[in-house]
């Protein structure tokens, strides 16, 4: 396989990338600052690309490889993939679910206890030695707070089930009702936030889920309701939030994920009813190590000519 040209269109962890070193013939993306020189020498040998979270194939650069034949998304949202155009052409496109659930969710409930019990400043306050003027300030219960989940797939049905371990009423958002559920469904995002104290968005990124928190839904989360996002930053209005942050229209939010990373509102720094984290929601060296495997695999699968192990087109 090692003459078949595998192009790396952003940064990843080293195993991976050593190890599609060894395995094929490794094009960086970043090795080439003029995209048109890699593209006029070596488009002809690239038969597969490698992106992730940050990027992957659009239009433009599938149309510049006439030999691709896969695209390999080192995470499971695809929406960096132009996934009609891959179908029209007849290229396979794979990403990496499942491995990624307990991490992501895992992730979810963090934010929240982190949130609400203040775990982020309270540390702050023993670091800085404030303890010895005075005890740190009383926070909220997350236990027994109703939870909404926007996306009841793989991830939003994890957050759900370790939320019910807190003994949270769930209530979820989702495109079509899933019969088999037990929780209860609200066939608008406004009314799933007019009811819940915690709304996690945890459904893929869409032209549909675009800016899918809004003004309104913001507004109907109220002062007391706080924001969970693990999914993508363009599932949020960021200015919109930002402005509710600073005006206290909305409690507070967690945020494993911005509009323009890894730009993140200043506005935010300052806010002690946020915590933020650099998009680290499958983060760990096991998943990330699971991930890069299957990546790996479902490249050699298709080159092998075998079935791939997660294929979506
Ligand atoms: C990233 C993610 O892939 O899987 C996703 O969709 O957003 C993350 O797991 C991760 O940051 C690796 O790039």
């Amino acid at each position: 396989m090692g003459s078949i040209g595998v192009l790396l269109v952003c940064q990843v962890m080293p195993y991976l990338e050593q190890e599609l070193d060894k395995r094929f013939k490794l094009f960086r993306e970043w090795d080439y600052p003029q995209k048109a020189q890699l593209l006029t020498n070596h488009a002809a040998s690239i038969r597969a690309v490698v992106g992730n979270a940050s990027a992957g194939a659009d239009a433009e650069l599938i149309d510049a490889l006439p030999k691709l034949e896969i695209v390999s998304s080192f995470s499971v949202g695809v929406d960096k993939i132009d996934l009609n155009k891959c179908k029209e052409k007849g290229i396979r496109v794979t990403n990496t679910p499942d491995v990624l659930t307990d991490d992501v969710a895992d992730l979810a409930i963090g934010l929240i206890l982190a949130l609400l019990r203040r775990i982020c400043e309270s540390d702050r306050y023993v670091r800085s030695g404030q303890w010895k003027k005075g005890d740190y300030k009383l926070t909220t219960k997350f236990s027994g707070k109703t939870v909404g989940i926007i996306g009841l797939g793989r991830i939003g049905a994890a957050i759900a089930k370790r939320a019910e371990g807190f003994n949270c009423p769930i209530s979820y958002f989702s495109r079509t009702e899933k019969r088999d559920s037990k929780y209860k469904y609200y066939p608008s995002v406004v009314e799933l936030a007019s009811n819940c104290d915690i709304l996690v968005v945890a459904c893929p990124l869409t032209e549909e889920t675009h800016h899918i928190i809004n003004r309104e839904v913001i507004d109907a989360l109220g002062p007391k309701g706080v924001l969970i996002n693990i999914g993508r930053g363009k599932h949020v209005d960021e200015p919109e939030l930002v402005s509710a942050l600073v005006e206290g229209r909305l409690g507070g939010a967690g945020l494993d994920v911005f509009e323009n990373e890894p730009h993140v509102p200043e506005e935010l720094f300052g806010l002690e009813n946020v915590v933020l984290v650099p998009h680290v929601g499958s983060g760990t060296v096991e998943t990330r190590t699971a991930m890069a495997d299957l990546v790996l695999g479902n490249l050699e699968a298709h080159f092998l000519g075998k079935p791939l192990l997660t294929p979506l087109v």
